[in-house]
């Protein structure tokens, strides 16, 4: 049950029985990412004031250079996570491997771990664009008090308790789901506080929106250049309109509210593509779904993947529910 305008906190409390085993770890989580937002988005409307953008002089397990605010909210989200005693395991696209949280009393007794892109999308810091924070949560599968396990990160995304992002663009905006439905809220500065402003998100099953990095065409699977040569067609709603950010929360976001469909295919220079499965695809897909949408790797619902290592990448599909099937009907006939 949502009303327009309640707080986050009021609307997790009150929804807060929807979610089994739920003795309130889970609301806490979501109450420390809150935090660490705010926290985050105070530092991002900033960069430009000071001399926190540009590169940290490090790269990460990507290759990429690490943004200084790459780096400040890996830590923020890290640290507020570890003080708020809820989470086991913490794995992030900043990090090679899994960090291990032992938590106060009882050793390795929390229920949950979190994966998480801390800023997505951060070469866009320096040209002011849109970024995001992309988190995602699983029950631990290994036994309580006992270390967390590589095995707890790498379930199915269809095993996640939880996921969401935050957008920090022209509002900052929190966009969670944990399995009954998707709901958005946005920050009031002024005040710091979330108020709900987009209950129940959707997909419309068709959009007038395709996303995709023209530029790698010539590198890109037969199915996804007949694809793109589709939606450009005149048509039944076609041409579609062509809008692409280059920062996947903001892209996302924009066609859940208005229609369309996402694709970062693997290409002749990228065989599995760009994104990562853990903290991009899986969150994504799994909000994606629960707001009516779809999202596969052009052949395979992302969420039934099997995850083999933290970091690895897959082909992306997301959005209005016939847009992906009329993509994956180019991807099957190739
Ligand atoms: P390209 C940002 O680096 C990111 O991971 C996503 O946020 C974004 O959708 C994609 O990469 C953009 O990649 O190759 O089109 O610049």
């Amino acid at each position: 049950m949502s009303r327009k305008n309640q707080t986050l906190g009021e609307f997790i409390i009150e929804n807060q029985g929807e979610f089994q085993y739920s003795s309130g770890e889970l609301s806490r989580l979501i109450n420390s990412i809150r935090l660490a937002a705010k926290v985050v988005n105070h530092q991002v409307n900033k960069a430009g004031l000071v001399d926190i953008t540009g590169t940290a002089g490090e790269t990460n397990i990507q290759g990429e250079d690490q943004q200084k605010l790459d780096v400040m909210a890996n830590e923020t989200f890290i640290s507020t996570l570890t003080n708020r005693n809820i989470v086991c395991g913490i794995a992030s696209e900043e990090n090679d491997d899994f960090i291990t949280i032992q938590g106060q009393g009882e050793d390795h007794n929390n229920k949950y771990v979190l994966l998480m892109d801390p800023l997505d999308g951060s070469s866009n810091i320096d040209v002011n664009v849109s970024v995001g924070t992309i988190f995602s949560i699983y029950r631990r599968i290994t036994p309580a008090g006992t270390p967390v396990k590589l095995e707890d990160f790498l379930q199915p995304g269809r095993e996640q308790v939880a996921a969401g992002y935050i957008i920090y663009g022209t509002s900052t905006m929190l966009v969670y789901t944990t399995g009954h439905g998707v709901n958005g809220f946005t920050l009031n500065p002024a005040i710091g506080t979330f108020y709900l402003s987009h209950p129940n998100m959707t997909f419309s099953e068709m959009g007038p929106i395709y996303s995709v990095n023209e530029g790698n065409y010539v590198h890109f699977p037969e199915g996804v250049k007949k694809y793109i040569k589709y939606c450009q067609e005149e048509g039944e709603g076609r041409p579609y309109t062509s809008r692409y950010i280059g920062s996947l929360v903001s892209d996302i976001h924009r066609n859940m509210i208005k229609g369309g469909i996402y694709i970062y295919p693997k290409s002749s220079r990228a065989q599995n593509g760009k994104l990562r499965l853990l903290y991009e695809c899986n969150p994504m897909a799994f909000i994606t779904e629960q707001a009516g949408g779809k999202a596969s790797d052009g052949f395979t619902r992302i969420l039934d993947i099997k995850p083999k290592e933290l970091h690895e990448r897959v082909p992306f599909f997301c959005g209005s529910k016939l847009m992906v099937e009329k993509a994956e009907e180019f991807m099957s006939n190739e």
